[in-house]
């Protein structure tokens, strides 16, 4: 019976059935055991270390990025299998294909050590496994280490060396006459498209494949288009030991380009004479010509376009760099839906699912390799880098949307000057042979480095040696002001086209912070509001569209990503991302939107911000009166604030604001514009907390408030609650704030405005701490009588001295003699509440007197009891 009902399949899908087994490829990513640590017979039955089972995409990393404590696991660690491989073919060769493990992977089959190690944590590479097998059960062992090695770039970088096996592990298996997969880059197939115009598109085809001295096979080349009609077939004899070189043309070829990326089909086979079918490979085809010039732009297929979008990691919150292909997928849609054309594959090679949507969605790409702030400076750290380089050209050769090869970012970060004349010989020489490689693996693309330092100091170097120049600068956050963000952009374009005028400029990255908790109606810079990040964005997109010069853009960065070492808003988060690190759009995502996206586009850019408060226009008033900005791509739009018109505006670079007057409990605001003679709206539904202005109120009873004490911003709590804290004023009658004191700021420039980067201790509300008035002398609330929970929040960060004070409320010692440090440690956030009592019209009176050095304060809370 089972026999039939197989050969009747057979008989049916006969067809596809063989065209799908000419080469099997299956994922093995499930059920390793793994072990973090070293191991000296990892295969024996007989270690006793505690293997635990995990799936790949896998890293050891995921949480000991995020804590508390500095560091993280850099060193071995074990995966270890046991599994039949499947026959599927007489004499089959067997290979196990890597997309990715950081960063040194050792393999071995039935304890036997099998190829070479790999060098490197993001390139994909194969290894031959054939003569390793047996029949039955065999045991697969992979040994990786991400520990720091001298010989290996990146050697310093702003993002975690997370370790594993982080991308997808696949078994691959051929006949013995197949295409090569065990070579660098794991590629066999190379397309390139030396031609192409309206009329007609040549395309060159290399093929390498491993097949016996006697026989005759041929390759055959068979070119589809999107509607899978056959195109073109072409049929070339191979010759034993040689690279099979079929050329063909397609004429009024379908182009390629952003705006309607066509993508062909090239199934590349191996056949006998009698048309047996040994191998076969799938590639897309994109048929464009683009050019860059360093006056009019970039052009493609003869169009000019401004290449305009962001760049990425390889990055999720909570997983490290093991994501799954669901989420690569779902980047490349949010930054479609972005409205951008443009990706910098930063700082690496990624997943081929990222090139796969970029060639599917039109995105104009650059690809990289990990050369990042400092070479590998000696003879087998230069050797591994070029090494890197061709794996990564030759792996993601076939995909139209690459345009660049880029060699390396920010490689005079670390001062070439202060590391040596050894270290610049070798840094200088790796510059060199990377940009001579660039052009020997590929001379259909652009070669590519990009800076962040003066032009004239690179030059001084002889690096600047590439096509195409790129520059990573963030004017308006680490350095120079946001109103400065033109000039300083427009001259430091001048200055590059003067060294060399042909080299064409792209801005590799610009961006700020933003923590999606933290919001502020005076934005600053470095002070990580929504807004401000809002607002640099803006400046930085009115140059950059105005500048032909700047042929393209890359925001740095799509999203959020965790960097082990960072003590911003959020520890261990570089949050310059449009998106969060769980993806969620920032304000500045939907201004970009406004801006590229050529459908009728409309958003309140703040709507993710639920939860507002706010301090009533009047005494006895019912509303505070709050900026609320809209972003569209229409000519104006009008607003309602709980049904009521508040007219229309005109959008100016895409954006307005409405002063719109919130009242306490929900408040549905609405907006409405026309596009293209289509309607677009949008809505937020806003929970807003009305605080009176005087606090001893009748009609709207002080009961509650929070405040970010020494901070300009609102902060959002929102682990596990979504509670506000209101920006810090000073005191007047019949309100709150604070009498005398200095915000906490920054000893450097870098960091220009309030707060300090100390990952604190004991709290995930980092920047309510972070924040503070140093030397305050009293805290007010002019509230009624009635009984009181007080909240102070303190610490103590980075301070060298010994300081302690006495705290008092209305005239009475609640805390006396308190030194932060001594009692509680350094860099720790406490939070103690008071219960208190008001029996006359003064109020609350907090007094902060100092014993020694200087007194401080974070965050009050007070709540009304009774
Ligand atoms: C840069 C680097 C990038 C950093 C970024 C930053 O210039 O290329 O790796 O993450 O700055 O946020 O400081
Ligand atoms: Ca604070």
């Amino acid at each position: 019976m089972k026999k039939i009902v197989v050969f009747l399949l057979m008989a049916h899908f006969g067809a596809i059935m063989h065209a799908q087994q000419v080469r099997h490829i299956e994922t093995i990513n499930d059920a390793w055991h793994f072990y973090k640590g070293e191991v000296e017979k990892p295969f024996s039955p007989a270690t006793t270390v505690n293997w635990e089972t995990v799936t790949i995409p896998h890293s050891w990393n995921t949480e000991d990025i995020l804590d508390d404590e500095d560091g993280y696991y850099r060193g071995e660690a074990w995966y270890k299998k046991t599994m039949e491989i499947p026959q599927v073919y007489e004499n089959q060769q067997v290979f196990l294909f890597f997309e990715g493990a950081n960063q040194v992977t050792s393999l071995f089959v039935n304890g036997k050590p099998v190829g070479e190690d790999h060098i490197g944590g993001y390139t994909s590479f194969a290894r031959d496994i054939t003569v390793a097998l047996k029949a039955g059960k065999n045991e697969i062992a992979i040994k990786v280490n991400n520990e720091h090695n001298d010989e290996i770039v990146p050697q310093a970088a702003d993002f975690s060396f997370y370790g594993g096996i982080y991308r997808d592990l696949h078994l691959i298996i051929t006949k013995p006459v197949h295409f090569e997969v065990a070579n660098l880059g794991a590629n066999a197939i190379f397309i390139r498209t030396p031609e192409v115009s309206e009329a007609s598109a040549k395309v060159s085809v290399e093929s390498k494949l491993i097949r016996p001295k006697k026989g005759t096979y041929y390759v055959k080349q068979s070119l589809f288009d999107a509607n899978n009609n056959l195109v073109k077939e072409v049929k070339t004899k191979t010759k034993f030991g040689k690279d099979t070189f079929s050329d063909f043309s397609v004429e009024n070829p379908k182009l390629w380009s952003p705006e309607n990326p066509y993508l062909y089909k090239l199934i590349t086979e191996i056949v006998d004479r009698k048309g047996v079918i040994y191998d076969r490979i799938e590639n897309p085809v994109g048929l464009r010509w683009f050019s860059f010039d360093a006056k009019k732009g970039f052009f493609i297929n003869g169009k000019s376009t401004k290449l305009l979008g962001t760049c990425r990691h390889q990055d999720f919150y909570g997983k490290a760099n093991a994501v799954s292909d669901e989420v690569h997928r779902n980047d490349m849609r949010l930054l479609k839906e972005m409205g951008s054309n443009f990706l910098r594959i930063a700082h690496y090679p990624q997943d081929p699912a990222i090139l796969e949507m970029c060639n599917k969605m039109g995105f104009v790409a650059t690809l990289e390799i990990p050369f990042v702030d400092k070479a590998a400076a000696n003879e087998a750290g230069k050797q591994n880098t070029i090494k890197m380089l061709k794996e990564a050209i030759r792996y993601n050769y076939n995909n139209p949307a690459i345009v660049a090869w880029n060699l390396g970012n920010e490689t005079t970060m670390k001062e070439p000057k202060k590391l040596g004349e050894d270290y610049i010989k070798h840094f200088v020489e790796t510059h060199k042979v990377l940009a001579k490689t660039i052009k020997d693996e590929d001379k259909t693309r652009s070669s590519y480095s990009v800076f962040f330092r003066e032009p004239a100091y690179q030059d001084n170097f002889g690096i600047r040696i590439t096509d195409i120049i790129g520059y990573n600068k963030y004017f308006g956050w680490y350095v120079e002001e946001l109103e400065d963000i033109d000039k300083n952009l427009r001259s430091l374009v001048e200055r590059s086209l003067a060294l060399d005028p042909d080299k064409p400029f792209i801005l590799s990255e610009y961006g700020g912070g933003a923590d999606p908790r933290i919001r502020s109606y005076n934005p600053t810079r470095f002070d990580f509001s929504m807004e401000y990040q809002f607002d640099l964005h803006k400046a930085y997109m009115k140059t950059i569209l105005d500048m032909p010069e700047i042929v393209g853009a890359n925001v740095w960065n799509y999203a959020d990503f965790q960097v082990e070492h960072r003590k911003d808003a959020v520890p261990h988060i570089n949050n310059k991302g449009l998106v969060s690190a769980t993806r969620e759009k920032k304000d500045a995502y939907y201004l970009y939107q406004a801006l590229l996206k050529k459908t009728p586009f409309l958003a309140i850019a703040s709507k993710s911000w639920v939860k507002r408060a706010g301090i009533a226009d009047t005494e006895g008033g019912n509303v505070a009166t709050q900026p609320i900005v809209v972003v569209g791509n229409g000519k104006e739009v009008e607003l309602f604030v709980n049904g009521t018109s508040l007219g229309k505006k005109a959008f100016d670079f895409a954006s307005t604001t409405f002063n719109v007057p919130l009242q306490q409990g929900e408040n549905l605001i609405e907006v409405v514009s026309k596009k293209d003679g289509k309607t677009v709206k949008d809505f937020a539904n806003i929970e807003f907390t009305l605080q009176p202005k005087n606090l001893n109120s009748t009609s709207n009873p002080f009961k509650e408030i929070a405040v970010n004490v020494g901070s300009t911003c609102y902060f959002i709590e929102s682990h596990n609650v979504d509670y506000l804290w209101m920006p810090d004023q000073a005191y007047t009658k019949g309100s709150f704030g604070y009498v005398g004191g200095e915000l906490l700021r920054h000893p450097s420039k870098r960091r220009n405005t309030i707060g300090t980067d100390v990952s604190v201790k004991g709290t995930e509300n980092d920047p309510i701490y972070q924040t503070q008035l140093i030397g305050i002398e009293a805290y007010k609330f002019d509230v009624p009588k009635g009984t009181y929970e007080l909240s102070l929040a303190l610490a103590e960060l980075k301070s060298k001295k010994d300081n302690s004070m006495d705290i008092l409320v209305n005239g009475k010692k609640v805390w006396s003699n308190l030194n932060l440090k001594a009692t509680y440690g350094d860099d720790r956030g406490v939070t103690k509440r008071f219960l208190i009592s008001v029996d006359d019209a003064n109020g609350i009176t907090i007094d902060f007197k100092a014993v020694e050095g200087k007194t401080r304060l974070s965050g009050v809370k007070l709540r009304k009891v009774n």
